[in-house]
């Protein structure tokens, strides 16, 4: 018999007071920055899930094509009876990674959406028979507590989310996911890897303008949320690649000297002629640098596959 479950770690009202404490924090400080997290109500969701099949995004295409062919390898590797999937989403990737798990007893999708969770969670009860689906509906960059569940465990991390972390948030991350882990436990990590300029830049710059949509979204939230008197015309898209950190950064760039006020918050927002607004950091990664930073975390890469192409790969690590 399958079992579904749902646990709430996430008060009911920790997103609106989330999102009042970034907005008031990266507001008001120089240079102006948002969180990527905010990018992703339902319109934002969508709009990414349209970038993942434009021809410049190849990333998902890419560790798509991984998942595909290492999926029994990484099974074989890691014989989890757990899978615990860090922000899953509604994730189709999964599938590969589920379906390879033959011996898999329970499957414990973590995200923020409770929505996703339950839809993805009563699809995979119906194609699974007997396995067991706990969706903890929390924020995985707080600490986790994960149910109790037979180990060993696997706790993947996909589509490349990791290069939305600083470093340093990196590095509590990847220390509270050691936390979690015992001996014989593994981390499936997705990520980016650093490339060419132009193909970066391409990825998060598409012709036909839908990451340019998906970044003014977060101006929509605002308005919505907060009742912010923003106008998305006001602003541009603006992808760069900053090669000292090795990330990609979205950007939305003031088209003239203008005031956002956000109501809710009381808070009027000046911005100077081209001034621009961090939304996002994408890290792109190379071998030997999240080696060394799994390492610092407690934990050894044991795995390493990538697309034929070698734009991004999947790590193994493990305690
Ligand atoms: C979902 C964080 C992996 O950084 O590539 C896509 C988000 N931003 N296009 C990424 C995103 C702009 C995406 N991640």
């Amino acid at each position: 018999m399958s079992t579904l479950k749902l646990t709430r770690t996430l008060p009911e009202d920790a997103t609106d007071a989330d999102l009042r404490a970034d907005v008031l924090h990266g507001l008001t400080t120089t240079p102006k920055t948002l969180p990527p997290k905010w990018f992703y109500d339902a319109r934002g969701s969508e709009l990414f899930e349209e970038i993942t099949r434009l021809p410049e995004y190849y990333p998902t295409r890419a560790e798509r094509e991984i998942l595909h062919s290492r999926a029994p390898e990484i099974a074989a590797a890691t014989q989890a009876r757990t899978l615990v999937e860090l922000g899953s989403g509604s994730s189709e990737k999964t599938r590969l990674l589920l379906d390879a798990l033959t011996g898999l007893h329970t499957y414990v999708p973590v995200d923020v959406s409770e929505s996703a969770l339950y839809g993805a969670g009563h699809a995979l009860l119906a194609e699974r028979p007997g396995l067991h689906v706990h969706a903890l509906i929390a924020d995985f960059t707080r600490g986790l507590t994960l149910p109790d569940a037979p180990g060993p465990r696997l706790v993947a991390f996909l589509g490349g989310t990791i290069g939305n972390l600083l470093p340093e948030e990196r590095a509590v991350f990847l220390r509270s996911v050691r936390a979690l882990m015992s001996p014989g436990d593994a981390l499936l990590l997705g990520a980016d890897l650093v490339k060419e300029e132009s193909v970066l830049v391409r990825a998060y710059d598409d012709a036909a303008g839908v990451t340019a949509a998906f970044n003014k979204n977060v101006l929509a939230v605002l308005a919505r949320e907060l009742d912010a008197d923003v106008d998305p015309d006001d602003f541009d898209h603006v992808a760069l690649w900053d090669p000292g950190n090795e990330w990609i950064e979205m950007r939305l760039r003031a088209r003239s000297a203008l005031t956002v006020k956000i109501r809710e918050l009381d808070l009027a927002v000046p911005f100077e002629e081209g001034e621009e607004l961090r939304t996002e950091v994408s890290a792109k990664f190379r071998r030997e640098g999240l080696g060394a930073e799994l390492e610092a975390a407690g934990l050894e890469l044991t795995g390493w596959w990538t697309d034929a192409a070698e734009r991004f790969s999947l790590s193994l690590a493990t305690v």
